[in-house]
């Protein structure tokens, strides 16, 4: 069976945005390698990668041209050879991420299709048509059609994305074993996992038909062969034993037990992202909702519950470069700033599973708060303006909603000191992406100093992993299904026991407890003054997390 890394964390990385260090204004490899000890102190084990490969950067690098080279703005292989190193000194592995849904049309066998080749029109899915008649009626998911016309070939592409990525053919087992030597490739270079992208996504319908109903995923979304070629895929690079992460979009439970459970031999563990759209209104992510907290509890009590009935493994997030910053979005950046970042990171560190740590939630980095649109760089939220203002929605109305949404709020420079107007430590030069002035006491430097910040909590929450197994390994169950204000799991391990109440929102709730005084004892409180519990009543401070081992 292979191992579950259940007492592992991983932090994500954005090369663009971790820290510069040749001044021009963008993140690097050597700028990693620079931060190396950072991390190792912070305690993860893995540093996950988003791609520094060859690309145009339409959609900052998840547009590949090239699998085994390095865009040079990022380095050279030498620097990455030197970050393998580093890393691996420090006992740190890296993860890479797989992009193998799509391609950039700047990519090589693109470009031989364009001209014609056959072999490589093969690779992407290319349907014959008229300039006005799309294959089917499916949307891109960054807006507009999800197909693009070729008026010299007479064909249309599939693009599930931006234009510039266009769709592989897994059907084509060339396109499948193209794919298996990139892994391999990588894993010669001492590349410790994989994060593949949008990977339920690669098995597309036999017959392309539109959808009445929706935007065309229910045809492709964890589609006809995926489990197939993924177990093809693992078996044929002898990736098994490595940590893979699947990213899985829209997806249903019955297909992450099987994506994720160790019999299957298929991933190591799934992103699934339905706990991440109880604020989206009627489900569009364009549409500004409250969050629904119900929801939110019931979303975890069935994935962590079905997980483990299932033999699955969920990994554990709530940031990464496509999401708001969780503190702006559940938490409160303002009135409970260090608060609801500690109560939302116990919250999601103590649950069974695997927890990712995006750069810069460990300080309580906060949403951008841009409010012009000459600030955003991101191809989603640029489209997105347009398509908003186009529907009728004044300028002001689509930038309120792009400041809630946009996923350059997770792509700003990481804080590494509070000079935020001379790059905050990340670049001596212009930052690609304007730095914002928001929260300047967010940042590495401050935070290492204060024996209380956000970033000393996450340090703490990375070691009782390792300490107590109950986290690692224990069984989980959730109490106060009824109450949707707090959020209180158990977890279980032989004799082992520990409770995680979360007070998920920015008012007091007194809450019914019937925990034994003699019997529990505290062992993570996020406030500094003393647990307020008496006469069977626990009185919850707004965002207040408390966490009790049970003796
Ligand atoms: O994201 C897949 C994806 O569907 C979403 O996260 C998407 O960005 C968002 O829901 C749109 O509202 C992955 C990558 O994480 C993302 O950065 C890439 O843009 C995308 O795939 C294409 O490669
Ligand atoms: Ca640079």
């Amino acid at each position: 069976m292979s191992e579950r890394f259940s007492d592992k964390v991983i932090y994500q990385i954005y090369p663009k945005s971790f820290c510069d260090s040749n001044g021009d204004g963008i993140g690097d490899i050597k700028g990693i390698t620079s931060k190396l000890d950072y991390l190792k102190d912070l305690g993860v084990d893995y540093l996950w990668l988003t791609p520094f490969f060859v690309s145009p950067q339409r959609d900052n690098g998840y547009d590949i041209a090239d699998y085994r080279n390095i865009e040079p703005m990022f380095g050279t292989m030498e620097d990455l050879e030197e970050l393998i190193n580093e890393s691996d000194a420090r006992g740190l592995g890296l993860m890479l991420d797989m992009v193998f849904n799509h391609t950039s049309t700047e990519h090589e066998w693109f470009k031989r299709a364009l001209a014609g080749d056959t072999t490589y029109q093969d690779y992407y899915i290319f349907k014959d048509g008229e300039p006005d008649t799309p294959p089917t009626n499916w949307k891109s998911k960054f807006g507009g059609s999800a197909w693009e016309y070729v008026p010299t070939l007479k064909k249309w592409y599939l693009h599930l994305f931006d234009v510039t990525q266009a769709d592989l053919n897994w059907e084509n087992p060339m396109v499948r074993s193209e794919l298996k030597s990139v892994i391999k490739f990588w894993k010669q270079k001492g590349i410790k996992g994989f994060r593949f992208d949008v990977v339920n996504l690669i098995s597309k319908p036999d017959k392309f038909e539109d959808d009445h109903e929706g935007d065309g995923r229910r045809f492709y979304t964890d589609g006809r062969h995926v489990h197939e070629f993924l177990k093809e895929l693992v078996a044929d690079t002898g990736i098994d034993e490595m940590i893979t992460v699947g990213e899985m979009s829209s997806t249903t439970l019955e297909h992450c037990i099987r994506y994720s459970s160790p019999k299957e031999k298929e991933l190591s563990m799934c992103f699934s992202f339905h706990h991440l759209k109880v604020d989206y209104g009627h489900g569009d992510k364009w549409e500004l909702a409250q969050p629904d907290y119900m929801k939110l509890k019931q979303i975890f009590t069935k994935w962590q519950e079905g997980m483990l009935l299932g033999g699955g493994w969920n990994a554990l997030f709530w940031c990464n470069h496509d999401q708001p910053r969780i503190v702006s979005r559940l938490g409160d950046d303002r009135r409970y700033w260090k608060e609801s970042a500690t109560m939302l990171a116990t919250c999601i560190h103590l649950m069974r599973g695997t927890p990712y740590i995006y750069q810069g939630e460990e300080l309580g980095m906060t949403n951008a708060n841009y409010d012009d649109i000459s600030q955003y760089r991101d191809v989603e939220s640029l489209n997105y303006y347009k398509i908003l203002t186009r529907e009728g929605k004044s300028e002001r109305e689509a930038l309120d909603i792009l400041a809630a949404r946009s996923r350059d709020n997770s792509r700003t420079p990481m804080q590494w000191n509070d000079d935020i107007v001379h790059g905050a430590g990340f670049t001596e030069g212009t930052p690609w992406i304007p730095i914002p002035g928001h929260k300047p006491e967010a940042n590495v430097e401050a935070e290492l100093q204060d024996s209380d910040s956000v970033l000393q909590y996450y340090r703490k929450l990375v070691s009782f992993r390792k300490q107590y197994p109950v986290i690692a390994e224990g069984d989980i169950q959730f109490l106060y299904g009824g109450i949707s204000e707090v959020l209180v799991y158990v977890r279980t391990n032989g004799n082992d026991k520990m409770v995680v109440i979360c007070n998920l929102i920015g008012k007091a709730v007194s809450l019914p407890c019937k925990l034994d005084e003699s019997k529990s004892e505290l062992m993570l409180h996020n406030m500094g003054f003393p647990v307020n519990r008496r006469d069977g009543i626990l009185e919850l401070k707004p965002f207040e997390a408390i966490v009790y081992r049970l003796v």
